[in-house]
Order: structure tokens, then C-alpha cells, then sequence
């Protein structure tokens, strides 16, 4: 009996060569505390768009928050793989997820899993789009059939994304639903040309293109390019211009590669793509807060510009917000307590996402909220450290603001005050096409997130001894300097070749000893940095070569800043003519087109930058107030 019993239970087992992978497999479902629901939603032409609905169980009257993304919705929706909503959703829903809310997330026409034709950051319908669709009408379509659909839902319905998503929120604004009840575009790619990802002031942003394969090569998510070299100073340098960049990947087959080099200024097709021109120019209709960390290295320009061309129609302060983080591109959603080298006071986003953003939604989406206490402008104070409620932004300008920009100027021997110069002169340096400043210490790993995401608040010391930098500075502070704005960069400067790049930046240098952290004794940490193409100084539409040898001055914006400059701290103005690889190299020789500048018209110039009595370089700073 006993042989038989162990036979029966050899035959029990697995055989050794039972094929190990089953012809179905199902896992026992795990109760959800959620409902997925994916639907392909019908646009006015036919097109059906690709719609992730995330409806909390048992939900009732709930609202519903829509983004509508290029990035692939069903993985926007799906942070983790997990039977919790909370789980599910992006880190920045987490408030949203405790109030109850619907989570919706549509793949854009033509991305991932929706029908139709991509265009990148397709136009309104208009001079450059003439037919009945773009992302307005694709909403309002939406939202028509959300609030139709979801009987779970209030009909009631925000929009909230950041960068991309935020640029197809700014673009719903342009003919809301009335269902659209509130909106914040974050980090709002704006206008491509002026500020935002494509070119700053004309000069061009050379991970664009590797950004436009990543999107534009297949429906779904592109390759990363094999360059094969590690250094990506070395790589970009190499390919000459940004041409031969793109041929040397295969870019130039691609029409937005072809867009973006035939249109190298500010022209119409970056005119009429404008959003806070274009919806500055309609009705307001919806709460709208505008949302940008104070270092956002992509979208630095749009959120302020839009906010400050719907300001326009909002001069009771009901309808159109503005707030300003300590925070890099998109850092709204994720942990605020830290960028780069700077710590905060606890996690500034989650502090922003809890106490301001969610009961602004609410107060619009869910039925009895209380009325929010939302400042018209609220902005997080750098160097002090804290969160400030301003009625208007900016602060401080030239004129027109509640404080008037003081001017800080160049000074002989390399200094900086607000009083004009002694005497007249210049600082010279030799600026090398092929020798550019890189804009982070080398080796450049433009995919290194740890690199990218903090720069602009990156040690600029690597570059202040570099022969071909130009740094002036104040002496310590005896009294904290206070600045909420954008300041100007009023530069008088020559070349000895006929197009040249500024680069002006403006710095907090730390005293030598921090105690509290040591590591930031001498830091030069970037507060307003910004490129200008000269070739533009005259017109952003229409380039003209420099004259060799002759003063021109360059008026342009540095981004906007909410900063104390502190007691024993000194301000620091660096300048140079190269940002490399971020931005393509300006060849220094004046040629119709840089984006096909050939080798040969990379050349060294020589570059001097005038300070004087009457008419030197200067920062106009919007200064206000320092109230402690
Ligand atoms: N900054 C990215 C982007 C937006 C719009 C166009 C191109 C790039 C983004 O983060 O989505």
C-alpha cells in the first residue's frame, strides 16, 4: 500500500518537460477600489479619440478632470499597476483622488491610441490650419460627450496638465464648453519662439530635435537617437549645424523638422501660433491659473505671457490667476522640498497642490464647495523662503507696476552698482564657435533627468573662470535686495563679426561660509538667465546682419523672478556668447539661414561689451520692497 501511495503521488506531479507557459493565463482579478472604462470618442470630422476614464467606485455627482495628452494616456493613467486609484494616478492627482474626483486622459489626434493626423502642437483652425478641427474643437467635443456619458459625473468638468498638456489646456480656453468650468495650464508651452522649447529669442534649442523624433517618427513613443558618443558637447559639435544634426539621425525627413528650419525667425507661423496673443484675444469665460516654477527649463515664458494677456479682461481679479513655485519644469506634480542644491520650506508642492489648487478646483467642480481663498498672484519668495500673495504680477518694472525697476550698471573693473559709470569703456573677450561655453559642466548628458530638470539653478562657478566669460559683480549686500519680475537686459556691446549670441545671466553669489550648508559657500546660483540672438536686435521678425565694430544695443527679458538677494550675498552678472549644446552655435558670420551654416562660417570674434557714463550696459531689476 505504501509503494502504491507514493506512485500515485509521482503521478500527482508537474511532468519535468510540461511546457512552462499555458496557452491563457488569467490572475484572480483584485478588487479595484476604481473602474476603468476606455472608450474611443467621436470628434465633429469623425476621428475618434482615445479616452481613459478612471471613476472611483460608488461614485456619485462626481467631477471630472480631463487632460488631454500626446504622452500616451493609458500609461498617464496608470502610474502603477495597481488596484488603487491613488496608486494608479500621477503623484500630483493624489488631492484629487481624496475628493472624489473622475480621472480622465485622452491621447491627442494622431498619438498612441487615437485615430487622425498628428501635427505637433497643431495650430488653432486659421491661417495655418484650414480644416474644421484642432484642439479647441477637440475639447469642446469631449467634454460634449463626457458630460453626456459619465453618469457618475456632475457634468461638471476642469482641465489641469502641464507643458504639452498644458498647451492643449490653454488651447481649450480658446473656445471653452460650458461644462469647462476651471483650468490650469502648468508650465504652458506658450510660443515656441519667443521663450518656450523650440528657440529662446531666436536661438535654437537643440534637444528639440531629439524631442521631435522621440514624437514624430512612429504614433507611439519614438527610439532615443544613437549618437555613440557619450558626451553630447562632443556630439552636437561634430554634426556642425543643427542641419547637419537632423540629416546625421535621419530628422530631416521629418516635416516638423522641416517646419522649424524654415522658420528660423519670428514670422508668421510662430505669430499666429501664439497662444497668449490668440487667447488673450477671445472672451474670458473660464477660472483660469496660470501655474510655472520660478526655474522651469523648458516653458519659462508662456505662462507668464498668458497670464499677463488675459490679465487684460480680468481687472477685478475673478477670473485669472497666476502662481509661481520654487520649481523646474512641471515640479507642481512631483516634490517640492528640494531642486538641484536649494532646499525649501517642506514640500512646497504638495503645500501648493493641498492649500491652493485643490480648493480652487473644488470651488468650481464640486457642488457646495466653499469659495476658495485664492490670490490673484501667488508666488513662492526665493532666498526668504516663503509663499507671498501679490494682487498683480509683476511687481516691479520700468513703469506702469506698483514699484519701479531700479538699473544696476556695468561698472569699470568688472563691477556692479545703481549708479551709472565713472567713465566710459569695454571688456573684451574672444568668443570661439568652436570652443562654445558649454551650459552645464562637461561631460553633457542632455538625458540625464538629474542634469536636465535643475540646471538653471546649477553652480554657474565652471563658467566664471572661463577666459571667454564675461562677470561682474556687487559687493556683499549690506541689506536684503528684493525682485519680482522679469528684468531687462539693456546691453551695449560690438563684434568684429557680423551676428553674434548673448548670453546674460543673473546670479546670487553665497558667501564664502554657509554653516547651515556648507556646500553652498560660494555658490553662484542662477536667478534670470536668458539667450538673445542678434541678428534679431532691430526685429524679431526680420534679421539684419551686425555691423562689424559698431556699438548696437540689445534690449531683451530676462525670465521672471521672485527673489531676495540676502544680506552678505553679492549679485553677479555673467556674460557670454555661447550656451552649448542646449542652444546651436551662432556662427558669428552672418549667413541667411544658421540652421544650414557650412564650417566655414563658424568663426572666432572678438566681442566688447561697453559700460559708460551715459549710454552703458545695464539690468533694469524689478526691485521692490524687502518687508521681512
Ligand atoms: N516641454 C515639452 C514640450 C511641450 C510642447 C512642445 C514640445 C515639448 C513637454 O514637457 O511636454
Amino acid at each position: 500500500t505504501l509503494s502504491l501511495l507514493l506512485s500515485s503521488v509521482a503521478m500527482a506531479q508537474t511532468p519535468p518537460m510540461a511546457p512552462d507557459i499555458p496557452a491563457s493565463f488569467e490572475a484572480p482579478v483584485a478588487q479595484a477600489d476604481y473602474i476603468r472604462r476606455v472608450v474611443m470618442i467621436p470628434m465633429r470630422d469623425g476621428v475618434k479619440l482615445y479616452t481613459v476614464i478612471m471613476i472611483p467606485k460608488g461614485a456619485k455627482n462626481a467631477p471630472m478632470l480631463l487632460t488631454r495628452t500626446p504622452y500616451n494616456a493609458a500609461r498617464r493613467a496608470q502610474r502603477n499597476v495597481s488596484p488603487s486609484l491613488l496608486a494608479s494616478l500621477p503623484q500630483g492627482d493624489e488631492f484629487f483622488v481624496a475628493d472624489g474626483y473622475i480621472r480622465v486622459f485622452q491621447d491627442v489626434r494622431g498619438k498612441y491610441g487615437s485615430e487622425g493626423d498628428y501635427v505637433m502642437t497643431r495650430p488653432l483652425r486659421g491661417p495655418l490650419n484650414n480644416t474644421k478641427t484642432d484642439h479647441a474643437t477637440d475639447a469642446w467635443d469631449t467634454i460634449e460627450w463626457l458630460v453626456k456619458n459619465v453618469a457618475e459625473s456632475n457634468g461638471k468638468v476642469g482641465m489641469l496638465g502641464s507643458s504639452y498638456e498644458g498647451f492643449t489646456v490653454m488651447m481649450a480656453l480658446a473656445d471653452p464648453h460650458p461644462a469647462l468650468k476651471v483650468a490650469a495650464p502648468m508650465s504652458a508651452m506658450v510660443d515656441g519662439w519667443r521663450g518656450d522649447d523650440w528657440f529662446h529669442n531666436g536661438a535654437f534649442r537643440m534637444p528639440s530635435l531629439d524631442y521631435v523624433a522621440g514624437q514624430t517618427t512612429v504614433k507611439g513613443r519614438g527610439e532615443g537617437l544613437a549618437s555613440g558618443i557619450y558626451d553630447d558637447y562632443d556630439s552636437v559639435l561634430r554634426s556642425g549645424s543643427a542641419a547637419g544634426y537632423a540629416k546625421r539621425f535621419g530628422l530631416d525627413q521629418l516635416n516638423f523638422t522641416k517646419k522649424l528650419f524654415e522658420h528660423p525667425a519670428y514670422d508668421q507661423y510662430w505669430q499666429e501660433q501664439a497662444l497668449d496673443r490668440l487667447v488673450g484675444a477671445r472672451k474670458l469665460q473660464v477660472p483660469t491659473m496660470h501655474i510655472v516654477g520660478q526655474w522651469d527649463q523648458e516653458d519659462i515664458y508662456g505662462p507668464y505671457a498668458a497670464y499677463a494677456a488675459m490679465e487684460k479682461q480680468d481687472k477685478d481679479n475673478r477670473m485669472n490667476f497666476l502662481a509661481i513655485g520654487p520649481w523646474r519644469h512641471s515640479g507642481v506634480n512631483y516634490d517640492g522640498s528640494r531642486l538641484g542644491a536649494l532646499r525649501f520650506e517642506g514640500d512646497t508642492a504638495r503645500q501648493f497642490r493641498r492649500d491652493v489648487l485643490q480648493p480652487f478646483f473644488n470651488q468650481y467642480l464640486k457642488d457646495g464647495a466653499p469659495p476658495a481663498d485664492t490670490p490673484p498672484v501667488l508666488s513662492y519668495q526665493s532666498g526668504a523662503d516663503r509663499w507671498q500673495r501679490y494682487a498683480q504680477w509683476p511687481q516691479s518694472c520700468a513703469s506702469g507696476c506698483p514699484a519701479a525697476a531700479r538699473t544696476l550698471y556695468l561698472q569699470p573693473g568688472l563691477g556692479l552698482d545703481f549708479v551709472a559709470a565713472k567713465r566710459d569703456g569695454h571688456d573684451d573677450y574672444i568668443a570661439d564657435p568652436m570652443k562654445p561655453v558649454p551650459f552645464v559642466p562637461r561631460p553633457v548628458r542632455l538625458h540625464d533627468e538629474n542634469v536636465w530638470k535643475p540646471w538653471l539653478v546649477s553652480d554657474q562657478r565652471f563658467a566664471s573662470d572661463r577666459p571667454d566669460v564675461l562677470v561682474y559683480m556687487t559687493a556683499p549686500l549690506a541689506a536684503p535686495l528684493a525682485i519680482a519680475g522679469a528684468p531687462q537686459v539693456d546691453l551695449h556691446a560690438a563684434t568684429t563679426g557680423t551676428d553674434a549670441d548673448w548670453v546674460v545671466k543673473l546670479i546670487d553669489v553665497y558667501p564664502d561660509e554657509v554653516p547651515s550648508q556648507p556646500e553652498m559657500g560660494g555658490y553662484q546660483q542662477g536667478i534670470a538667465m536668458d539667450i538673445f540672438r542678434g541678428r534679431y536686435r532691430d526685429s524679431l521678425s526680420h534679421p539684419t546682419p551686425i555691423p562689424a565694430g559698431q556699438v548696437q544695443r540689445y534690449r531683451f527679458a530676462l525670465p521672471n523672478a521672485n527673489h531676495v538677494f540676502l544680506p552678505g550675498h553679492r549679485i553677479m552678472v555673467q556674460i557670454q556668447s555661447s550656451w552649448f549644446p542646449l542652444y546651436d552655435r551662432n556662427p558669428q558670420t552672418y549667413v541667411p539661414n544658421i540652421f544650414h551654416a557650412q564650417p566655414g562660417d563658424y568663426r572666432k570674434a572678438t566681442h566688447s561689451v561697453y559700460y559708460g557714463t551715459k549710454a552703458g550696459s545695464a539690468i533694469e531689476l524689478p526691485v521692490i520692497d524687502y518687508r521681512p
